[in-house]
């Protein structure tokens, strides 16, 4: 077994922190992981990842910085860059954000002033929090105006359009974080060229998608790109901000601003151990497997739709263009998000809970659960496997029609209660069996 799986010097000095990391490689090993912002990476980019590059400060960019000891850390953050470059068909990427949002914060910082006017998708309706919601500083330091989804799921392009003329925003962000379908990135670029603003892809869910060809790309439509490297591009926690032509277009010092907000504006340090990483993830990314993976991730994610639907299950939109989900719970009672996630998670299948476009619940108790295919699919899991899978959710979900999330002041109890009855349930216990079985068919980290 490798060395990640058996950490044989964090063993002997640390073994609390062995033990523990040892249990979530066995949990992650034998459990449906379908979260779908998360994934698997390879066993090569963990090297990368744990390796003595962490050691290293380099403040500034390469041929740039302000200490010394350049000498092999300056050529792996040029390859990171000119992959990312070459991956997308872009002249400018910065890979030094630690993560999404503060890649977000630096593009705001980049092309904003304070109290500019922003637009996003609203976040119950699938947007992400620093598009402009109220608790993120993107919607303190800035004007947000939230888009919707229309009855059918669908973006309402035609609200985007009018309010796009009323507000005449600075930035328009266009992606999500619980959306199911293809974004028009032409259409919401005919809108931002209008109005003069800048059009902005946070394609973080779906760039993996993307680089496979399984979702049309932004890149010729929009002046930036936001990235986290995490999700189904299949890299280390991570972020990228790409310029494109036209962003470069639009203004000319783009790329620059982008680098200054990035550091020194925002952040300190680079992490080259994780920028390492993400020259690895781009070196697979280009291989004709990702690919393959890509593509395979959407047909899983549609034949699993289509079971949930064919056992009755409500998913908003009525379908996925992607790699996510987003089951409507509300059929069977407002809040049910909670008691599906936790049900499905003692049967060893992770998702989340998530709010649902016009949650008649609360956001820590909402109507909906989010999942996705791509670690089942980075796993080799093909459409066969998805048919018993979506059987297996849909068996679940059955076994917690019947709770009802009581008024506030009775919900520590009731959980309480619901927690020890779903840990004595057969049924759900049966379930967890199967999904061990079926992970010990497709090992990923206990391979040898
Ligand atoms: N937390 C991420 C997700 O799960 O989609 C977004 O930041």
């Amino acid at each position: 077994m490798d060395w990640f799986c058996e950490l044989p010097n964090l063993t002997k000095t640390d073994p609390e922190i062995a033990d523990l990391i040892k249990k979530e490689i066995g949990r992650e090993e034998f459990g449906l992981q379908m979260i779908p912002s998360e994934n698997f990476v390879s066993p090569a980019l963990l090297e990368a990842l744990g390796s003595v590059l962490t050691n290293k400060y380099a403040e500034g960019y390469p041929k740039k910085r302000y200490y010394s000891g350049f000498e092999f850390v300056d050529p792996i953050e040029t390859v990171a860059i000119e992959r990312a470059k070459k991956a997308f068909g872009v002249p400018h990427a910065n890979v030094q954000p630690y993560s999404g949002s503060p890649a977000n914060l630096a593009i705001y910082v980049a092309t904003c002033n304070l109290g500019d006017t922003v637009m996003g998708l609203n976040l119950p309706d699938g947007g992400h929090l620093t598009h402009g919601w109220k608790t993120s500083v993107s919607g303190m330091f800035y004007k947000p105006v939230p888009y919707h989804v229309k009855e059918d799921g669908y973006i309402d392009m035609d609200e985007v359009s009018s309010l796009a003329q009323q507000h005449k925003p600075k930035l328009i962000w266009v992606g999500a974080t619980a959306y199911a379908r293809e974004f028009d990135f032409g259409a919401f670029a005919k809108i931002a060229d209008e109005v003069g603003a800048y059009l902005v892809a946070d394609i973080s869910h779906i760039t993996g998608l993307i680089l496979s060809g399984a979702h049309k790309s932004p890149v010729e439509h929009v002046h930036l790109i936001m990235t986290t490297t995490h999700k189904t591009l299949r890299g280390p926690r991570g972020a990228m901000i790409l310029v494109t032509k036209k962003g470069l277009e639009k203004d000319a010092e783009l790329a620059e601003k982008i680098d200054k907000a990035v550091f020194p504006a925002l952040q300190g340090g680079p992490h080259e151990h994780q920028i390492a990483a993400t020259a690895v993830a781009l070196g697979e990314a280009m291989r004709p497997e990702f690919k393959e993976n890509g593509m395979q991730i959407v047909k899983n994610a549609k034949a699993l739709a289509s079971v949930l639907m064919h056992r009755g299950l409500k998913l908003v939109s009525g379908g996925t263009d992607n790699h996510l989900i987003l089951v409507d719970l509300t059929p069977f009672g407002a809040g049910k998000g909670v008691f599906a996630s936790e049900a499905l998670e003692a049967a060893r299948i992770f998702v989340n809970k998530n709010t649902i476009p016009k949650d008649p619940s609360s956001p820590f108790y909402p109507s909906g659960i989010r999942l996705g295919t791509p670690t089942l699919t980075t796993r080799g899991m093909k459409e066969g496997e998805m048919e018993l899978i979506g059987g297996w959710i849909a068996d679940v979900i059955n076994e917690i029609k019947r709770y009802e999330l009581p008024a506030k002041e009775e919900r520590a109890e009731y959980l309480k209660k619901f927690r020890a009855d779903i840990k004595s349930n057969s049924r759900i216990a049966d379930i967890g069996t199967k999904v061990r079985n079926i992970c010990s068919n497709f090992p990923f980290y206990f391979k040898n």
